[in-house]
């Protein structure tokens, strides 16, 4: 099925073209392996890429789960572009080979491969998964509506299934949020942060998603939030706000990374809004995929030496 065939870096690619790539690392780079968390309605495998220079040690675990919405194609470009920086960094960039002897690194480049696929051969604009919902002619549910904690609150999501948020029937009823419930639980105890990879909106979001009341560790996470923003900000001068995403943005209920800090106890765990503020919005130019990988890498790297 896979033709092990390297990808360019400067392009968005297929669901197909992103698994043989990660296929090829696994197969030709000793600290890279591939898990298959599970598999979705249309039969397409969610794959984790796991950068590992000795998984029997069970390293602190730095977790990312990018594109569970369909149409945001540059949060998996730019998840695809630092595990090709991590991997190729590893015993030459000083930095790098530091962080991977350190922490096991973990990424889902495409955590919803039937949305994603439909973005390419049907909708660009699709951001829902695409299961059948019963009684209903419209199809799919929002993953990132769709986990335990804070389901179903009010103003956070929608319970009509023509809406681009529709929660589903209740929490993790999808195969997708399962997988990425599963994935965490595998790690249990030593995920030092997850971070949900989104965009638009140029954005550092900490919980909580469905209620304006800050968490209790808030402090702690506006300082780590600020030291990977203002690294991010030294790349390149783009802007990007921070702060719990309730307050910053509006309120999501049923999301990631609520799920992680307070049902799974990950004190850091953000959702980032990658670029634009809005002039391409989801239909980012390809040029961009590099500038915005890299900004957003230099954030990360600043985050996880600060935590
Ligand atoms: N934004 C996220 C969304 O799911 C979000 C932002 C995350 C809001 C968490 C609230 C809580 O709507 C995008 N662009 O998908
Ligand atoms: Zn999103």
């Amino acid at each position: 099925l896979y033709s092990g065939k390297a990808i360019d870096l400067e392009n968005y690619h297929t669901y197909e073209e992103v698994m043989a790539y990660l296929a090829d690392l696994a197969n030709t780079n000793p600290i890279v392996s591939t898990k298959v968390g599970g598999t979705t309605a249309e039969g397409r495998d969610i794959v984790q890429l796991i950068i590992s220079t000795d998984l029997s040690a069970n390293k602190p675990v730095e977790f990312f789960e990018c594109n569970v919405h369909a149409r945001e194609w540059i949060t998996a470009a730019t998840c695809i572009w630092i595990i090709d920086q991590i991997t190729t960094g590893y015993g030459s960039d000083p930095e790098i080979t530091d962080l991977v002897d350190k922490y096991d690194w973990k990424f889902v480049p495409i955590a919803n491969p039937d949305g994603y696929a439909y973005t390419w051969s049907d909708d660009r604009l699709w951001r829902k998964n695409r299961v059948f919902i019963n009684n209903s002619a419209c199809r799919g549910v929002d993953i990132n509506r769709n986990f335990p904690v804070g389901f179903g609150s009010p103003d956070g999501g929608s319970d009509s299934p023509c809406s681009t948020t529709y929660r589903g029937e209740g929490p993790l009823s999808e195969l997708e949020s399962n997988t990425i419930k599963d994935l965490i639980v595998a790690d249990r105890g030593r995920i030092r942060s997850a971070i949900s990879v989104h965009s638009y909106d140029q954005q550092w979001l900490s919980p909580y998603g469905y209620s304006i009341e800050y968490p209790l560790e808030y402090a702690e996470m506006y300082r780590v939030m600020e030291i990977g923003v203002n690294a991010l900000t030294a790349t390149y001068g783009t802007q990007y706000t921070y702060g719990s995403f309730a307050n910053a943005l509006y309120l999501g209920s049923g999301v990631t990374t609520d799920y992680y800090y307070e049902g799974e106890g990950i004190l850091h765990s953000y959702t980032i809004e990658l670029r634009d503020l809005g002039t391409y919005g989801f239909v980012l130019p390809p040029d961009q995929i590099v500038p915005t990988a890299i900004e957003t890498w230099n954030g990360i790297k600043a985050f996880v030496n600060a935590i």
